[in-house]
């Protein structure tokens, strides 16, 4: 069945009737949680970005402009919008926006191009853009704008085209009467919270990029469990230096978990350390959330002569493998405790607990939030494997999806036929009852935690008229923990360089994070005995091509 975007998928009845009413889910739309966390929260400060800080009443009714905006422009409940913003106040602003409308943010990242988001847009059926005038020396605006069709665009900056709309005007604040009215007027036109609210990008599953979609009700629940388990306070300062559409510095727990304990978020819009210690500094950041990649060079940073920030206790770290021996030299040079998180955008969250002894910490990526969370660690033919052994984590439970939306094609192999999501990911129990990832079976490449789909790079390569066949594999390397390979067979009298190919991803419309690191030019693809591409072969030729 196809899901088009006023359609909510099947399997959302199902795990309403299985958790809605077990005290999982509160049926509070995440629009209607901002004015609760105004009511109660009020004038504390709520974000810190740049210069500015918002407090907690103020940023809801920034948000509830902006909510009336996207009305006037014809957004309504369902409606998916591609929203391509940086860290900043107003990313948060108008995320939470769309949620007081019901309309449905589509996360994309800021290196995304034109390839990416014409995908989304067109996967999504979205109705509107919200970007960014420029960003990095990229015109996002131009984007949008061939992107966007017949639908309206939200322009952040000074200088918006005719026919878009100025974003800042939209999120101005106001006097009380005139947002108690609007709060009024938006009240009426309460989101069911049942249905989707945001869709995720997915970098879980082989085969092409896919749209997770997540229900109020599902996310609040993943906020609320998460900043629980984190002991998130009025007191946490968290610092967000993750790209905030990533569902872990948004809400695992993330800014949003940071808000609904009355803590606050800063806004990183780099994760470089100069930049993300000097704003730790000065706003006492108590926790942030990192990839492992990046938790080294803060490492690098440190022990090269910087000064860590006193005031963070905790870095979460997440996203991909984390060696123990990396965590523990973490833990000794940034002076703070390291919480390991397993997460993924269709769902499940694992942490490490605060009270965990350093072993578990450094060793394990920690375990479930929800007593409702269910976890199956299989073989190949879906049998249980014995304690100890790794096999495929499948998981369902009270925020995990059960289906991908718009039912792209292959998007059925990633769950069994009773709604198990497959990770993909090889896991074992240790003996504490921690999980511990071992290894992946899925076909993609985990580039510093961006995940990047080999199937999608393979067909954007097979679409150069010098390519006959490629694959494309990870490069294991210290920094990122692995790169973009690919390994190409050429037409005849074809020849192909690193530069070229790159130019030609560019062209395209590629992301550069998602573009090829390395080349290996081959007669022909090794094949295994049943006659399929060796890709284990091809990453063996790749790795020993490349210095490390
Ligand atoms: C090894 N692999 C990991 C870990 C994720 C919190 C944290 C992370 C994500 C995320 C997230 C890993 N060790 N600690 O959404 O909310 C790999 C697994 C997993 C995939 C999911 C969150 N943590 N991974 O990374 O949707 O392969 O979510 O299936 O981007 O990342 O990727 P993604």
């Amino acid at each position: 069945t196809t899901t088009t975007d006023h359609e909510q998928p099947a399997w959302l009845a199902d795990r309403a009737a299985d958790f809605g009413s077990a005290g999982y889910w509160r049926g509070v739309p995440l629009g209607e949680l901002m004015w609760q966390w105004a009511d109660r929260y009020g004038d504390r400060t709520a974000l810190v970005d740049r210069d500015a800080r918002l407090g907690f009443a103020e940023l809801a009714r920034r948000a509830d402009r902006l909510a009336e905006a996207l009305g006037a422009a014809g957004i309504r409940q369902g409606d998916p919008v591609l929203v391509q913003l940086p860290n900043s106040w107003e990313f948060v602003a108008a995320f939470l926006a769309c949620q007081r409308i019901g309309a449905v943010p589509v996360l994309a990242l800021m290196p995304h191009r034109g390839r990416e988001l014409h995908a989304l847009a067109e996967q999504a059926g979205t109705r509107a853009l919200l970007v960014a005038e420029r960003w990095n020396d990229f015109d996002h605006q131009a984007l949008a704008a061939e992107v966007a069709g017949p639908h309206p665009v939200f322009v952040l900056g000074e200088r918006v085209w005719p026919g878009h709309l100025a974003l800042g005007p939209l999120l101005a604040d106001e006097a009380p009467q005139a947002a108690a009215a609007r709060r009024a007027r938006l009240d009426a036109h309460r989101p069911d919270p049942g249905r989707i609210a945001l869709l995720l990008l997915s970098g879980g599953t082989t085969g092409h990029s896919k749209l997770v979609p997540r229900t109020h009700d599902d996310y609040e629940y993943n906020l609320r469990r998460s900043a629980e388990v984190c002991g998130f306070d009025q007191d946490t300062v968290y610092l967000a230096v993750l790209p905030a559409a990533h569902n872990f510095p948004l809400g695992s727990p993330g800014i949003l978990g940071a808000l609904g304990r009355g803590g606050r978020a800063v806004l990183s819009p780099s994760p470089r350390p100069e930049t993300a210690f000097a704003l730790a500094e000065r706003e006492g950041a108590t926790v942030s959330s990192v990839v492992p990649s990046i938790a080294q060079r803060w490492t690098e940073a440190v022990a090269a002569g910087a000064t860590p920030p006193a005031t963070l206790r905790t870095l979460q770290i997440g996203g991909s493998v984390l060696p123990p021996e990396t965590a523990e030299r973490i833990e000794a040079v940034l002076g703070c405790q390291v919480q390991q998180v397993y997460g993924m955008a269709e769902g499940l969250l694992c942490y490490t607990r605060p009270g965990d002894p350093a072993e578990l910490r450094t060793t394990t990526q920690g375990r479930p939030i929800s007593d409702g969370d269910r976890i199956r660690l299989v073989d190949e033919e879906d049998r249980p494997v014995p304690d100890g052994v790794p096999g495929e984590l499948l998981t369902r439970g009270p925020y995990t999806v059960r289906g991908y939306y718009g039912a792209p094609a292959g998007a059925a192999a990633a769950f069994t036929p009773d709604g198990w999501y497959r990770t993909g990911d090889l896991v074992l129990r240790h003996p504490s009852g921690n999980l511990v990832v071992t290894g992946r079976i899925k076909d993609i490449i985990n580039r510093g935690g961006e995940k990047i789909a080999a199937a999608e790079l393979e067909e954007a390569a097979q679409s150069l008229p010098q390519v006959r066949q490629a694959a494309a594999v990870p490069v294991p390397e210290p920094e990122l923990g692995e790169r973009v390979g690919l390994a190409v067979t050429l037409r005849d009298g074809a020849s192909l360089t690193l530069g070229e190919l790159r130019e030609a991803f560019r062209r395209r419309g590629l992301a550069g994070f998602r573009t090829p690191e390395h080349l290996l030019v081959l007669p022909r693809l090794p094949l295994t005995p049943v006659g399929k591409i060796d890709k284990k072969e091809i990453r063996r030729l790749l790795a020993a091509q490349t210095p490390s």
